[in-house]
């Protein structure tokens, strides 16, 4: 399988277990597992075959640990817009966290804060160097700083997903820490 090609099923994945498992008449459960053995089955019924070791292949090598196993299941580790509880337990985070954005957003971030839009959280970086990346598939990067010791000290929750992604309900104005 080629590199294109990952990325396509990696999509493809996404797409159907964080957004539109109707779709392809998947049901994901309360926790958004679904069973392997029903994905290749699922997506050839609906125009997109997919063989078994393919998806054997996104799952062991996708760049960001997309998507988790368990047993015989498989789930997206973040990025739901569809209402699944994860069961993640809360955890410490370190003192800063960051943002990754891009300039068109500050206005409305600076006012409102970090809001979760599409998603059930906001996401955010262990650091910048990934940040910016997250950033950078919106154009030109610009990642903020969040004081997440501030935000624990005021009684904020964070978790942490499997692949490494610090998820948190909102992140107020005062706890964003604008360079400059
Ligand atoms: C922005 C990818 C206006 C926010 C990445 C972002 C990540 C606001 C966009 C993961 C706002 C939401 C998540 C406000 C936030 N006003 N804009 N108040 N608050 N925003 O895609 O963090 O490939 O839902 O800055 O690598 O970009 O999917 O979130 O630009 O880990 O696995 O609204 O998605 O991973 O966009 O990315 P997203 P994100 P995957």
């Amino acid at each position: 399988m080629n590199e294109q090609r990952a990325v396509k099923v990696s999509k493809y994945l996404s797409k159907h277990l964080r957004h539109e498992p109707e779709r392809i008449g998947l049901t994901l459960d309360e926790a958004g597992w679904v069973e392997i053995d029903a994905l290749p089955e699922a997506a050839r019924a609906h125009g997109f075959p997919i063989e078994r070791a393919e998806l054997e292949r996104v799952v062991a090598e996708n760049d960001k640990r997309r998507f988790a196993v368990d047993g015989s299941r498989i789930r997206a580790s973040q990025g739901h817009s569809v209402a699944v509880d994860l069961g993640l337990p809360t955890a410490e985070p370190p003192a800063y966290l960051y943002h990754g954005t891009v300039a068109r957003f500050l206005d409305a971030i600076r006012h409102e804060g970090l809001k979760p839009m599409n998603r059930h959280d906001v996401h955010l970086s262990a650091d910048r160097e990934t940040a910016t990346r997250v950033g950078a598939r919106r154009g030109r990067p610009v990642v903020i700083p969040v004081d997440a010791g501030a935000m624990r000290r005021a009684g904020h929750t964070f978790r942490l997903s499997a692949n490494g992604v610090w998820l948190t309900a909102a992140v107020p104005p005062r706890h964003l820490r604008f360079p400059g």
